[in-house]
């Protein structure tokens, strides 16, 4: 029997800093992703193929084994329960931070008169979570989308959500409050197929591992030339 590997992950912002660090490990679609619609992409490697899933079902793919390995946001990964999963890798691309944010001029929650604040966001458990370590009572509402238009329709309080530039929340009259955490995308490996499929699954990791660190030294090198270029 010849083993394959499937690899899942999610197009858009994902899928186009997951490729240069694909490539980098020796895994090059065969077809252009995005010029076709196609969901299984077969890579030149005839042992490596990719799916491409919404970002928050590359959990259920790796652990219900469908994948065997995925590509998925912190954010994305701690909304989920982690059963079936390993996290082996931090590929440190699509980075951005978790905030709380609120329309300018709102108190911080630990500040907040009158009744339980709302929260509006599509990361209940990290919510809950943050807000609990604080010991304040706030009242959690499930988005799915557009959480920066909850508090311009009377709809929430707060919004906890992703920021990368801040520009979102500039022009919706949105400022950051606190920082709740930093994100990334992870490598999930399924529990299983880490053992089944040891022998294709270590070498793989290990390339990929060599490919975060060769980016990670470009990205310095890069960013110590920017550093040098100010005035
Ligand atoms: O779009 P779809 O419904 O399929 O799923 P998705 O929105 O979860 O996927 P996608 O592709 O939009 O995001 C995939 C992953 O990228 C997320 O799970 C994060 O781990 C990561 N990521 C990194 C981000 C951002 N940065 C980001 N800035 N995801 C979303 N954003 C959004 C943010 O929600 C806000 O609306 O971009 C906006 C803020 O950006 P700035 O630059 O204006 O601050
Ligand atoms: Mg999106």
């Amino acid at each position: 029997m010849t083993e394959r590997l499937t690899i899942a992950l999610s197009k858009g912002r994902i899928l186009r800093e997951a490729l240069p660090l694909l490539a980098r490990a020796g895994v090059v679609p065969v077809e252009e992703p995005g010029s076709s619609r196609r969901l299984i992409l077969e890579t030149r490697d005839p042992g490596v193929r990719l799916v491409v899933v919404r970002a928050a079902d590359v959990p259920t793919y790796v652990a219900w084994g469908a994948a065997d390995l995925g590509v998925a946001g912190k954010d994305v990964l701690d909304e989920h329960d982690g059963e079936g999963l390993y996290e082996p890798l931090d590929l440190e691309i699509a980075r951005c931070r978790m905030m709380l944010a609120a329309p300018e001029g709102t108190p911080p929650p630990g500040r907040w008169r009158g009744g339980r604040p709302r929260v509006a966001t599509k990361y209940p458990r990290a919510t809950r979570r943050f807000f609990a370590a604080r010991g304040l009572q706030v009242e959690i509402i499930k988005l799915y989308g557009s959480m920066e238009l909850a508090p311009l329709a009377g709809l929430a309080d707060y919004i906890v959500d992703l920021v990368d530039t801040g520009a979102t929340l500039r022009a919706n009259g949105l400022v950051a409050l606190e920082p709740i955490a930093p994100i990334s995308s992870r490598l999930v490996a399924n529990k299983a197929a880490m053992k089944i499929k040891h022998a294709l699954i270590k070498p793989f990791l290990r390339r990929m591992e060599a490919a975060v660190a060769a980016q990670r030294r470009e990205r310095e090198q890069s960013e110590r030339q920017a550093e040098g270029a100010r005035p």
